[in-house]
C-alpha cells in the first residue's frame, strides 16, 4: 500500500470516495441533508477532483452535534471513545468501531516502522493514556510489530528516567517539547547516573510543532545517536497515523490509502494546486464509526508528491508550520510561534523554552519573546546580558519583520510541559 503506483492509488481512492459519500449518504443526518444540499452522491463523483462539491467539515460541526451526533452506527458497535480537551466549549467527540481500529493500528504500524520502530524496539510511551489519541494510538500500533511497550503515561520525569535506566528503555514517545525536558532532566542527574546509563536512541514524536532546529536540539540533548521522527494526526482523523518521517526525514508519509488530502486557502477556500502552501484538508477514507468528509485541520502546511528516497511512494507532507488559529496577527503581520522558534535554536547562551506573549497597548499589539538563558549568573552581567539581548532581538527582527521586546530570564523559570506545550500567552483576548 505504500508503494503503489500513484496510478493504482488514485483508482483506490476513488472508489473508497464514492463508497464513503454514499455511506454517509445512508448513514449519518448531518451529512445526508449537506449532501443534498450540495447535490452530491457517490455516483456523482466521477473523479477525484469532483471531491470539490462536497462541503467542507469543521470543528465547529462536530461541537454542534455533541456529543454523538456524527457517529453513522448505534452504539454497539462503537467499540471505543476518545475526546480532544477543548479548552472553550464541547470538547469534541470521535467514536471507533472495531474496523476504525484495525485501520488505526495498521496506520500507526507502518508510520512507526518507517521510523525504524521494531520488535527489538522497549518504548516508553510518555503521553497521557485517557481521552487523548497519542497514547493508545501509539501503543496499538507498535504493540501490532510486536515491540515491548512501557505504558508509563505522561509526568512523573523522575519515574520516567528510571525506568529508562532500569529497563533499557531504547525509543520514547512523547511530545518533543517534554523529550527535550527528560533530557534535560537525565543530564541533571548525569553526576549521580551517567547519561551513558540510558539507551534510548529513537524518539518518536508529534502531537504538536517541532522545527528542524528543536529537533537537533534534542538529538543533541540525548545524545548517542538519538534519532527523531516527527509524526503527526487528530482525533478528528483517528489521532496519530496519518503521516509520519521514515528514516530519510524528507517529509511526513501520508498514508493516503485511508486518507484523501487537499490543501485549500484558509480565507478564500478554494484548493489550491499541488506543491502550494495552505490548510490541510482530510477526507478520511476508512473511517466509518464517525465519518469525515473534507475536514479542515486549521493545520498550514504543503504536500510533496515525489516518490521518496525509502522506496515509499505516498505523498509527503512537510512539517506543519503552525496553525491558522495559532496563526497571531500583530501589527498586521502573520506571525508563527516556529519562526520565533527557528530564530531562538542554535543561539549558545539561550535554552530551548521560549513564551510568546502577546499585549495590545494604547492600540498597538507588542510581542514579548520570553527565553531563559542557560548560566543564571548572566542574568547580573549587564553588559554581557545586553548584547545577548540585542543578538537575540535582530535574530528574530530579521526573520519576523516586526519590531519585538526580548526578555531574558532565569534557567527554568518558562513553564514545562509533560503533554503539549502552551507557547503563546494572548493578553489582547
Ligand atoms: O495530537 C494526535 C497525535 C498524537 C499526533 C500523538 C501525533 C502524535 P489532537 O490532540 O486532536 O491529536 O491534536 C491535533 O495537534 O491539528 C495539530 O495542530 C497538532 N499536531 C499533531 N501532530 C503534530 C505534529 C493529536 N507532528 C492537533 N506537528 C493537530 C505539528 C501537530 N502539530
Amino acid at each position: 500500500m505504500e508503494c503503489m503506483s500513484r496510478r493504482e492509488l488514485e483508482e483506490l481512492q476513488l472508489e473508497r470516495l464514492k463508497a464513503l459519500v454514499d455511506y454517509c449518504d445512508r448513514n449519518v443526518e448531518f451529512y445526508h441533508k449537506r449532501l443534498r444540499a450540495a447535490g452530491v452522491t457517490g455516483d456523482k463523483i466521477k473523479q477525484l477532483s469532483d471531491i470539490q462539491y462536497i462541503p467542507y467539515t469543521t470543528k465547529d460541526d462536530l461541537r454542534d452535534n455533541y456529543p454523538f451526533g456524527l457517529f453513522s452506527v448505534p452504539m454497539k458497535d462503537i467499540v471505543r471513545i476518545h475526546a480532544s480537551s477543548g479548552t472553550t466549549g464541547n470538547p469534541t467527540v470521535v467514536g471507533y468501531t472495531r474496523e476504525d481500529m484495525e485501520h488505526w493500528t495498521e496506520q500507526v504500524a507502518r508510520i512507526v516502522v518507517a521510523a525504524g520502530a521494531s520488535e527489538e524496539s522497549i518504548v516508553q510511551i510518555c503521553f497521557g493514556y485517557g481521552m487523548f489519541t497519542g497514547a493508545l494510538g501509539l501503543h496499538y500500533g507498535l504493540e501490532k510489530i510486536g515491540a515491548t511497550i512501557v505504558p508509563t503515561s505522561s509526568g512523573n520525569t523522575e519515574k520516567q528516567l528510571k525506568f529508562m535506566r532500569d529497563f533499557g528503555t531504547n525509543t520514547i514517545v512523547a511530545t518533543p517539547s517534554y523529550c527535550m525536558y527528560l533530557a534535560e532532566a537525565a543530564r541533571e542527574k548525569s553526576g549521580e547516573f551517567p547519561m551513558d546509563l540510558y539507551k534510548v536512541r529513537l524518539g518518536l514524536l508529534g502531537s504538536e510543532g517541532c522545527t528542524p532546529e528543536l529537533r537537533d536540539q534534542i538529538e543533541k540533548a540525548w545524545g548517542n545517536g538519538f534519532f527523531v521522527t516527527d509524526n503527526y494526526g487528530m482525533s478528528e482523523l483517528n489521532g496519530p497515523g496519518l503521516s509520519g518521517e521514515c528514516t530519510e526525514r524528507c517529509g511526513l508519509h501520508i498514508n493516503e490509502d485511508h486518507f484523501l488530502c487537499e490543501v485549500i486557502d484558509p480565507d478564500t477556500l478554494e484548493v489550491l494546486d499541488k506543491g502550494e502552501t495552505g490548510e490541510l484538508v482530510v477526507t478520511a477514507l476508512t473511517k466509518r464509526g464517525i465519518p469525515m468528509l473534507r475536514y479542515r485541520t486549521k493545520d498550514i502546511t504543503k504536500i510533496d508528491y515525489e516518490a521518496c528516497k525509502c522506496g515509499r511512494t505516498t505523498a509527503r507532507m512537510h512539517k506543519i508550520i503552525g496553525r491558522s488559529d495559532d496563526m497571531l496577527i500583530i501589527r498586521g503581520v502573520n506571525v508563527f510561534p516556529s519562526q520565533v522558534e527557528s530564530a531562538l535554536i542554535g543561539i549558545n547562551e539561550i535554552g530551548p523554552h521560549y513564551q510568546l506573549v502577546v499585549r495590545r497597548r494604547n492600540y498597538t499589539d507588542t510581542l514579548e519573546v520570553r527565553v531563559e538563558v542557560i548560566d543564571g549568573s548572566l542574568l547580573e552581567r549587564y553588559a554581557e546580558l545586553e548584547a545577548l539581548q540585542k543578538r537575540v532581538h535582530d535574530r528574530i527582527k530579521s526573520i519576523l519583520g516586526i519590531e519585538i521586546d526580548v526578555s531574558l530570564v532565569e534557567p527554568k523559570s518558562i513553564e514545562r510541559f509533560t503533554g503539549k506545550a502552551q507557547r503563546v500567552v494572548d493578553l489582547r483576548k
